[in-house]
């Protein structure tokens, strides 16, 4: 195991990583933004460095200076989180250069996935069902229409070097299609600095289920079974659960093989998420692999009890996985709510400040992740998520109900938060019911 590592992360993740660190007798360096001085977590770390100012790309997102930081702090690995450098495979390249080891995934297989018309011709190959859709990436407005006509509508945009809902677009005709295809276009070159984008048919109503795998580098993997993230608002989640409520069991199987699959084809080494459309028909159609751990990685945890920020760490030393597939028996069922500070009556904007009251739920089976307390100031700097309310018990009824009970209880002042909505989600009978689709919150809110 290493002795000392770095993580290039802030919030919530940071602390997650900080404790797994602590439990492992690794030594952790923090880092942080002139924004995030006061974080209470950087006492909690081995060392803090300061690495620039608040803007993520003087910082959290600036390579050389993530690297000087590691140089100076002499450690042998870097983990990275999710979100800024995570899945930046030019970064991974960097730290191999460097002699340093990325927590996460070679970067030929960070490069591989992150393409998305690449990640779809090697599921095919894996023999994972795909949506229907274009082969190669659509550059005219006649190009896109054609393929379009054989799809049939309605159709989905999609950048190929994105992700996440970002750069894409939905269609419902030829004339929607021509006057989406250049916004998509521009939008992707300048979030990805590449302009290509592809078309898929576009499943409606479909749930977002995922597969979270653990890959080690002697070629052995497993998975951990799903998620169901399908509430989701403008592609941010809001509430993921484990286990999707609507998979049959022989379906289940098929999808966590087939993510197997697809991740063996990619030689693929670390914590990773392979993403589904499940359709109302039992039909699942691969998406995309998300080449790091997740937000929501907290719903598998208590599911199957594995700690899957160790086995990053445990991975990327060289260890090989000593779980195997039969010891994963997924227990209960566990649900999580983003606690983000936002402000409902303002279209959820973020709603930075400084937190007075924060008075946090407990109980049995309720996990709060949090970076957070009172006199915390929240930055408008980053993302407005403030922590993560998880919990696990033996039934879905039983979850909602101490979901709803410890979201009553959690009191935060006079921020703005997502707790009502979460509490209104979760009151909705159709949620009771387990009835949920990617469209369910826009249609319903
Ligand atoms: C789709 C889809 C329907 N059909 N692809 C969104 C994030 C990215 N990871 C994949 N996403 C989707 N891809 C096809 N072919 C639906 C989504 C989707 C979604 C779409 C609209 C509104 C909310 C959504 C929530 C999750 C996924």
């Amino acid at each position: 195991m290493f002795s000392r590592i770095l993580i290039a992360n802030r919030g919530e993740i940071a602390l997650r990583i900080i404790r797994a660190c602590r439990e492992l007798g690794v030594q952790s360096v923090a880092v942080y933004s002139e924004a995030d001085r006061e974080a209470h977590y950087l006492k909690l770390a081995d060392q803090a460095i300061c690495i620039g100012p608040a803007e993520a790309g003087e910082s959290y997102l600036n390579i050389p200076r993530i690297i000087s930081a590691a140089e100076i702090a002499n450690v042998e690995a870097i983990h990275p989180g999710y979100g800024f450098l995570a899945e930046n495979a030019h970064f991974a390249e960097v730290c191999r250069e460097c002699k340093i080891t990325f927590i996460g995934p070679a970067p030929e297989s960070m490069a591989l996935l992150g393409d998305k018309v690449k990640a779809r011709h090697l599921a095919q190959k894996a023999q994972v069902p795909i949506a229907a859709g274009t082969s190669e990436s659509i550059e005219t407005e006649d190009d896109a229409v054609a393929a379009a006509a054989e799809i049939g509508y309605p159709v989905i945009i999609k950048a190929a070097a994105g992700g996440g809902g970002r750069g894409m677009r939905i269609a419902h005709n030829e004339m929607s299609l021509r006057m989406s295809l250049h916004g998509a276009q521009t939008e992707a070159a300048k979030a990805f600095k590449n302009p290509a984008v592809y078309i898929e048919k576009f499943l409606e109503q479909a749930r977002h289920v995922e597969v979270q795998i653990l890959a080690d580098q002697g070629g052995n993997a497993i998975h951990l079974y799903e998620r169901d993230c399908s509430l989701q608002r403008r592609y941010q989640k809001i509430i993921e659960e484990s286990p999707c409520p609507a998979l049959k069991p022989d379906v289940r199987e098929e999808l966590c093989k087939a993510a197997l699959r697809l991740a063996k084809a990619a030689d693929y080494v670390n914590a990773g998420t392979v993403e589904f459309l499940l359709d109302d028909k039992d039909k699942f159609y691969f998406s995309e692999v998300n080449t790091r751990i997740q937000v929501e990685h907290p719903v598998t945890e208590m599911t199957t009890g594995v700690d899957l920020i160790k086995w990053q760490l445990l991975i990327a030393s060289g260890e090989r996985l000593k779980l195997r597939q039969k010891d994963i028996k997924p227990q209960g069922v566990a649900i999580e709510c983003r606690i983000n500070a936002e402000d409902p009556t303002r279209k959820f904007s973020p709603s930075p400040g400084k937190i007075e009251r924060f008075v946090a739920p407990g109980g049995r089976g309720v996990r709060l992740d949090t970076h957070t307390y009172a006199g915390y100031t929240i930055s408008p700097y980053y993302d407005s998520m403030i922590g993560k309310l998880v919990v696990h018990q033996p039934t879905r009824a039983e979850a909602i109900a101490v979901m709803k009970r410890a979201l009553y209880e959690f009191d935060v002042h006079p921020v703005k938060t997502t707790i009502p909505l979460c509490i209104e989600i979760l009151s909705h009978p159709l949620y009771v019911k387990g009835q949920i689709d990617t469209g369910f919150i826009e249609r319903t809110w």
